[in-house]
């Protein structure tokens, strides 16, 4: 059994929450269990995740749910309300001990009631007229009718229906009455998707928790159970999509032979509502398709995808959609060519929108091989300079794939510029629940509270409210679609994702893609009591952990936005400072005795700010302590006035734009040409020549020190004192 018991990873756990000062509850065996429930160690194994549905011991609480309906009726008997069916059983039998009985028809007694609002509309009379409801939305009411109470889930799809029965069931395990309910809630969005970065030979790209669910020695695994129970704790935060191969794609996965193999994957999602996706290799029609060329405009290529992905709908009709990176970090795209990103992303989405499926081109396209003694290049810049140009030029059918900030997954990022510069274009934010740059799922780190900075920041683009969340949901410039991709990296150790803790991450992306406006704190609550219990200490101690983990962490890996600190030409883990600096990957901090920071001002800097109308003076209206966390990234992110980067420098793009203005069009009209920036990932560029463009290294060396707010005084200064080589200022870190 690949998914072993193991008592080894809750121990510590624990250990670690006794010390934190939770309340542990030892078994008569002594055997530690780590919550205030009945179950030992032994029996209790992680996989259930945040679905255990632990017994809720406080009787005034469960007291609550004495009146709860004893029968479940399901009023359809498609595989998605069957779950919800199961579920509603399994969920009430753990929580308050009580077996439902099933009926398929309408008793004379209390009931819970599932089905689409049509089905439960004929059948319950007195419900009344149902609200309006986006696809996946659902209702919970209920009726009081001849002498009974009916606790109706309907919904406008299956979907929906098993949405609002996991809800029903984590109002429960909040403690939260559910005797007079009357709520309608719909997703924020239409995409919310995880990508897994899994490869055929059953390693995971950025893994920390064991091997995949889904493929092994080249081929998709026999025993499917892991991925269907994922599939189902997917669909318990609302997540009806999920790609399952790397974006560093395998051209294997489109052939003939592979796929019967992924669909049974998708066979295995579907009772859950998870439409299964892939990603694609760019190069197929040549690697795979006996063509002489990938160009996007030519016609024969036109046609393998058109074939390709035929193929793929009569294999699996529910099938999703693909995931691509293009002349990306080595992999192959449209530039081979000199075709645009357009191209590329249209090819394929021509092919996929007979059948209803989207195409997720990734925007996270940059040179890896920039100059880094060029002073006007940055990697921050790369997704709006390859994008912005190309605003209105996609189908509508392609998602841009917006990582949530402008380099990759740093400990602390502000919003991609890209987010505010698409008005003609469907986006998605990409978010990392896997901890690549954020202690690798070893350390703990809820990233919730971060992600909500970016998702509730306001880009300025329109007036009508143009938060991150706001444009990716479409919701701004009425878009199709849009909505939220989650990189996650679950495997088969038994707690998912190597971490007990780390769960509340993949559970936090669920319902901010449902729900951005939701709170980190509120979000932390739910997965404890969820996963742990209703004991109060025990609540409140991991609650407070998870809430303080994210600055924490960053304090050591990466403060004041300077990005990571961690060994990035490696594991991206441990410390490797230099390893940012002399090469071509972009991340660098240019550290030196002078100050840190890149120079990011349109004057003599890499111009960033323009591509961003946020900045200026939304800056005056943020938390006092933002600018010490983000001085050194010096991008978008609001700036203390006190900040002693010099504001006035830059006057065009300080000035607040009025208020509802379209102010984002004319800041965007203004960044014009960028210099520096490569724009054409597929160029190489190798190191240049040891000049500095743009000025001479004492200017260069003035203007970073200029980043250093005035207030962090010898704390910003007090920063490695020795100069590093990449600065072109001689003395070497490590001579
Ligand atoms: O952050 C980088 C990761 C790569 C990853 C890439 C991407 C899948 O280090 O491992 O490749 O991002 O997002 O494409």
């Amino acid at each position: 059994m690949p998914f072993p018991r193991f008592c080894a990873r809750w121990l510590p756990l624990a250990a670690g929450l006794a010390l934190a000062g939770a309340t542990l509850v030892a078994s008569p065996a002594s055997r530690v269990a780590p919550i205030g429930v009945t179950e030992t160690a032994e029996a209790q194994t992680g996989d259930a995740a945040w679905l255990r549905y632990a017994p809720i011991v406080d009787r005034a609480v469960s007291g609550r749910y004495d009146g709860l309906p004893a029968v479940v009726v399901s009023l359809d008997s498609s595989p998605v309300v069957e779950s919800a069916r199961q579920e509603i059983v399994r969920g009430v039998r753990g929580m308050l001990g009580r077996t439902l009985r099933i009926e398929r028809e309408l008793p004379s007694e209390s009931a819970i009631v599932l089905g689409t609002l049509a089905a439960v509309g004929k059948a319950v009379k007195g419900l009344g007229p149902a609200p309006a409801l986006e696809p996946d939305g659902y209702w919970l009411k209920t009726v009081a009718e001849g002498g009974r109470t009916l606790v109706v889930v309907g919904a406008p799809n299956e979907r929906g229906v098993l949405y609002g029965t996991f809800a029903l069931l984590r109002k429960i395990a909040m403690g939260e009455a559910v005797s007079t309910l009357d709520e309608a809630e719909s997703p924020a969005a239409p995409v919310r998707w995880v990508n897994e970065w899994d490869n055929l030979d059953g390693s995971i790209e950025r893994g920390y928790a064991g091997r995949s669910i889904f493929f092994e020695g080249g081929r998709v695994l026999e025993d499917l159970r892991r991925a269907q129970d994922y599939a189902r704790l997917l669909a318990s935060v609302g997540i009806n999509g999920c790609a399952i191969s790397n974006v560093n794609a395998d051209a294997r996965l489109l052939t003939p032979e592979f796929l019967p193999q992924i669909a049974r994957v998708a066979e295995a999602f579907r009772p859950w509502g998870v439409r299964l996706a892939i990603s694609l290799d760019f190069s197929s029609p040549k690697a795979i398709g006996g063509l002489t060329t990938f160009d996007p405009l030519d016609p024969g290529v036109a046609r393998f995808w058109r074939d390709a992905i035929d193929a793929l709908y009569r294999a699996i009709p529910d099938f999703g959609g693909v995931v691509l990176k293009a002349d990306s970090e080595g992999r192959l795209g449209p530039a081979a060519y000199g075709r645009t990103h357009a191209d590329a992303a249209n090819v394929i989405a021509r092919a996929l929108e007979p059948h209803g499926g989207l195409i997720f081109y990734r925007g996270f396209v940059y040179d890896h091989h920039m100059d880094w003694r060029d002073p006007k290049n940055d990697r921050a810049r790369a997704a709006y300079d390859n994008f912005q140009k190309l605003d209105g030029h996609f189908d509508d059918n392609v998602v841009i794939q917006i990582k949530h900030g402008p380099i990759d997954f740093q400990v602390r990022e502000p919003a991609s510029p890209l987010f505010g510069a698409l008005e003609k274009t469907n986006e998605a934010i990409e978010l990392q629940i896997t901890q690549e740059y954020t202690g690798q799922q070893r350390h703990l780190c809820y990233l919730v509270p971060m992600w909500k900075t970016v998702l509730d920041f306001d880009m300025a683009a329109a007036a009508s409210g143009s938060s991150v969340a706001d444009l990716v949901s479409g919701r701004t410039f009425h878009r199709p679609t849009g909505g939220f991709v989650g990189v996650s990296n679950v495997g088969r150790d038994a707690t998912w994702l190597g971490h007990p803790l780390a769960m509340a991450n993949l559970y936090g992306f669920g319902r901010l893609a449902w729900a951005p406006a939701l709170g980190a704190r509120r979000i932390a609550e739910e997965w404890t009591r969820l996963t742990f219990g209703d004991d109060r200490k025990v609540l409140d101690t991991v609650v407070d952990l998870q809430l303080r983990s994210w600055p924490v962490y960053e304090s050591y890996t990466g403060p004041l936005g300077a990005g990571t600190l961690t060994d990035i030409l490696g594991p991206h883990f441990g410390p490797g400072i230099e390893s940012s600096e002399r090469n071509g990957w972009g991340q660098w901090h240019r550290a030196d005795h002078d100050g840190i920071g890149m120079d990011r001002t349109s004057a003599t800097g890499t111009r960033l700010h323009r591509a961003v109308p946020v900045a200026g003076g939304r800056a005056l209206r943020v938390p006092r302590d933002l600018p010490r966390r983000s001085v050194a990234l010096h991008a978008p992110r609001p700036v203390h006035p006190r900040a002693a980067f010099r504001q006035d420098r830059d006057p065009a793009h300080l000035r607040q734009p009025p208020r509802g203005s379209r102010s984002g069009g004319r800041l965007r009209r203004a960044v014009g040409g960028t210099a520096g920036t490569s724009g054409r990932p597929d160029v190489r560029r190798g190191p240049g020549p040891s000049r500095v463009p743009g000025g001479s290294r004492r200017g260069l060396a003035r203007r970073r020190l200029q980043l250093v707010p005035a207030h962090l005084g010898d704390r910003g200064r007090a920063w490695p004192r020795r100069t590093l080589p990449g600065t072109g200022r001689g003395r070497a870190h490590d001579a």
